[in-house]
């Protein structure tokens, strides 16, 4: 009898282990860890020499590094935008850079990339930046729920702040709810005019601990000693203090992660290092040697191996993806007078290519990316073209969802590249600068004529606008030197008019 009992369970077993294998290898854990203002050349294992990234360095070494991965986009709001949806920002108005008030951009009634794995019973999780707007307008009562956010578009749980680390309100929002909000001290906010008696940073400049670069307008309501873009009243005990926030998030991604550890999760962990104000937390500061900048990356690096270690002792790590990516390329001044520019030390944000944040040259939208998936994704470089709009139809393909003919129309299939299964990516790409789109093919790169500035003086970046059509060999010129639109008329016409039919349908 014993005999038979064991016999059974030993069968059982046997049947077990393979189903619960299968189980797990169908659905991983999916951490997304994105990264804001991080340029192509920002970690040694893209090259940079002045600055040493170990432990996004093992990540690549133990998975794929994309050579050719894009945001849509060279700003924030419209990649983010693109990597919820499926769809190009530019086809929608009001997807440019948000303001800290505005109202949720992300339709509640269509396909977003949580609310797909919501459907396939993960826990999704938001922890970071958010940038997407919320509520239903830019007048909301910020002492109370505020909905539809994140919450209402796929996420089970969110611990966000609403735009930037330099746009107010400085607070964060747990579930439609500001994190220490209090009644006798009502948070209210405004972008056109100052609100409440406190000081502004254009006022009073020498209650600053960071200054203002001149010019860029960083100078409205003084928050921990900093500047921000707009004005905001109240909210004493729910503003955060820059230099502990990142340390914040890092224990909310791993609450999430710790208390999702037996079920399937996916985390999108977008960090706000290295955005402007650059306010490391004291273990970092000065160890770069490069300014603020650099021990910001020191910071976010360091803030991956957390995660790491974390999934490692909870002995989840075989069976959980880490996607790691940058929202846009690099920027130094952006704002304050951080040392960016005056410690840059020889150090190549942009590696080698042409222009940065807000440009639609490369390094606009080139950015770094890492996948990682132990036993199942072997080491390598990839030179496959993919960007990060194409992981909501490559999910809803892996899990075998098909989506609304209507929705993410600009999503693309990418399973096997962005696997390493193959070094085919996308045949066409779309990319927007600040000003102008610009369209790749092959090994060619069209940018379309746009009548706006050259260059962004206040960054010092060179935004890739030119009354002229451009036209770049990629393959040839990946510093994007030499404009050979006058010697390939017929490419010209080719890729203006295939932008065009893109734009139009
Ligand atoms: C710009 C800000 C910049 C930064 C950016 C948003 C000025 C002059 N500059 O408008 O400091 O906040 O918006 O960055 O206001 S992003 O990465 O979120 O797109
Ligand atoms: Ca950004």
């Amino acid at each position: 009898m014993r005999f038979r009992n064991s016999f059974c369970f030993l069968i059982a077993l046997l049947w077990a282990i393979p189903c619960l294998a299968q189980k797990t290898a169908d659905r991983p854990n999916v951490i997304f860890i994105y990264v804001d203002d991080l340029g192509y050349g920002d970690l040694s294992c893209y090259g940079a020499t002045k600055i040493k990234t170990p432990h996004l360095d093992k990540l690549a070494n133990s998975g794929i590094r994309f050579t050719n991965a894009h945001a849509t986009s060279a700003t924030c709001t419209p990649s983010r935008y693109a990597l919820m949806t499926g769809q190009y920002p530019w086809r929608k108005s009001g997807t440019g850079i948000l303001p800290g008030d505005a109202a949720l951009i992300i339709p509640t009634d269509k396909i977003t990339l949580p609310a797909l794995f919501q459907q396939k019973g993960y826990r999704t999780g938001l922890v970071g930046k958010w940038h997407l707007g919320l509520g239903n307008a830019v007048q909301k009562n910020w002492n109370q729920k505020i909905t539809p956010g994140p919450n209402e578009v796929g996420f089970n749980y969110s611990f966000i702040f609403p735009a930037t680390a330099d746009r107010v309100p400085t607070v964060f929002v747990e579930n439609n709810y500001v994190v220490a909000r209090d009644s006798t001290d009502p948070i209210e906010v405004n972008y056109q005019s100052k609100i409440g008696t406190e000081p502004t940073g254009l006022e009073n400049p020498e209650l600053l601990k960071l200054q203002s670069s001149p010019n860029h307008g960083h100078n409205n309501t003084i928050v921990n000693g900093i500047g921000r873009i707009g004005y905001m009243s109240g909210g004493k005990l729910a503003r955060w203090t820059d230099e502990e926030m990142p340390l914040t998030f890092l224990a909310k991604a791993k609450e999430f992660i710790e208390s999702n550890k037996a079920h399937p999760f996916f985390l999108f962990y977008a960090l706000t290092e290295p955005h402007v104000p650059r306010m490391p937390s004291t273990m970092f500061r000065g160890k770069s040697g490069l300014g603020l900048r650099g021990d910001a990356i020191l910071q976010l690096d360091w803030t991956v191996g957390e995660i790491v270690s974390q999934l490692q002792n909870l002995g989840i790590a075989d069976n959980t993806m880490i996607i790691f990516s940058s929202d846009n390329g690099p920027v130094l001044d952006d704002g304050y007078q951080d040392g960016a520019v005056s410690q840059l030390n020889g150090h190549r944000p942009w590696w080698e290519l042409r222009g940065g944040k807000y440009s639609t040259f490369e390094a606009g939208t080139r950015v770094p990316m890492l996948i990682s998936w132990p036993g199942k994704i072997k080491a390598q470089v990839s030179d496959a073209m993919v960007s990060q709009i194409d992981f909501l139809a490559t999910f809803a393909q892996f899990f075998n969802k098909k989506l609304p003919s209507n929705e993410a129309p600009d999503s693309e299939d990418m399973w096997n590249p962005l696997l390493g299964k193959s070094t085919e990516g996308r045949k066409v790409l779309v990319k927007q600068g600040m000003n102008s789109l610009a369209i790749v093919k092959g090994e060619w790169k069209y940018i379309e004529p746009h009548a706006g500035p050259a260059v962004n003086k206040l960054v010092n970046i060179e935004l890739g606008n030119s009354s002229l059509p451009q036209l770049y060999n990629l393959k040839t010129d990946i510093s994007e030197k030499n404009n050979v639109a006058n010697q390939h008329l017929e490419v010209v016409k080719e890729l203006s008019e295939l932008l065009q039919r893109i734009k139009d349908k």
